[in-house]
């Protein structure tokens, strides 16, 4: 029987990695989509342009977070055996300019499905796309599932009410609920206000000679860094390999945002301290400390572990930002700009 799943956030960087995933094993995916006047879709271009999975093996729905009747709807039509919930407002510097659609769409969002799942009769088995800024400055380090949550931003802590309310609907509605706690996860596909991809696309298009500097905030802050397809797979195997309960998925390493300037200025053969400067714009009122993360538990109950270095992430990300700005340029279209 070929199973179904279905993705809130399909449009996003984790979204259209784990559509692929899926895809690739025989599954219906199903994924709800915003009713905008624009259609940022881009991530799923190449699947949608396929004959043989848009609306044969791959379908978007109309439905959002702040419309539970519709999501009802949807859901009750698909009848997914797995939902993934990876959607929500993601940006923890504008959650602090935005605080109540932040809470609104990521965690009043996420118990708004809870609600519906536990009313469906046959429940799929959910995963919950959770963070590890929900740890905030933790007292411990590395974190593992048994860390107490310290959020210290408004994003951490609408992820820290999400995760505890899927606890709590595990243990008291018999829910097969997940949480999987995501440290920082990248690749070409992430949105261009993150830093990484910010970097990376900085470096080159000033070696294409499309922009001349790159302001950045604190370049002494520090991530456990990953690649985004590394952890999709945790995610399918969170749902397929385990018992509900909650994983930690990171790659136990810190770097700083320095060593990712560097790493991605060398790889267009440049010197970043001819192109850097600091812009207090890009401060935030709070940083998170020494978020990293202990995946110990992945790896034993899930057989999860990382396979991307950091070194191999950021080149990754630099030669892809290189490609796709030389093609925009030759087309008379390169857009550098990532503020
Ligand atoms: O910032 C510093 C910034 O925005 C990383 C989300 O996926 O991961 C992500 O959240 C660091 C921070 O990611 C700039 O202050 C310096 O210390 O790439 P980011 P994030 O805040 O860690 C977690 C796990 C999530 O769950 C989130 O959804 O870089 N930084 N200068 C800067 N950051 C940005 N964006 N822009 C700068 O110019």
């Amino acid at each position: 029987m070929t199973r179904r799943a279905f993705i809130t956030g399909i449009t996003g960087q984790d979204g259209s990695y784990l559509s692929e995933l899926l895809l690739a094993q025989g599954y219906e995916v199903h994924g709800s989509v915003r009713r905008t006047s624009t259609l940022e879709r881009s991530r799923l271009a190449h699947l949608y342009a396929d004959p043989t999975l848009y609306n044969q093996r791959l379908f978007l729905h109309y439905a959002d977070l702040d419309d539970p009747t519709t999501l009802r709807r949807v859901l009750n039509a698909v009848q997914p055996q797995e939902l993934y919930h990876l959607a929500g407002q993601s940006h923890v510097g504008l959650s602090f300019e935005i605080p109540e659609t932040t809470c609104e769409f990521t965690a009043m969002g996420t118990l708004r499905l809870l609600e519906i799942l536990r009313d469906l009769p046959e429940p799929p088995r959910f995963f919950h796309a959770t963070s590890s800024e929900i740890f905030g400055r933790p007292t411990a380090s590395p974190q593992t599932e048994k860390t107490p949550l310290a959020p210290i931003n408004p994003y951490g802590c609408a992820k820290a009410f999400a995760t505890q309310m899927v606890r709590v609907y595990r243990a008291s509605h018999d829910l097969f609920a997940v949480n999987g706690i995501l440290y920082n996860h990248e690749s070409p596909r992430r949105g261009e206000n993150f830093v990484t991809r910010k970097i990376c696309r900085a470096a080159a298009a000033i070696k294409l000679g499309l922009q001349e500097e790159l302001a950045l905030g604190d370049t002494s802050a520090q991530r456990d860094w990953g690649h985004a397809r590394d952890y999709v797979r945790g995610m399918w195997l969170a749902l397929n390999q385990g018992p509900p309960d909650d994983y930690v998925f990171a790659t136990g390493q810190l770097h700083s945002v320095q060593q990712v300037i560097e790493t991605a200025f060398a790889a267009v053969s440049l010197d970043w301290q001819h192109h850097v400067k600091f812009d207090r714009h890009f401060l935030r009122p709070a940083e998170p400390l020494h978020l990293v993360g202990d995946a110990s538990k992945a790896r034993a109950v899930l057989g999860w572990s990382p396979t991307t270095s950091f070194q191999e992430l950021i080149q990754e990300m630099t030669q892809a930002e290189l490609d796709q700005l030389s093609q925009g340029e030759r087309r008379g279209t390169a857009r550098p700009e990532a503020r």
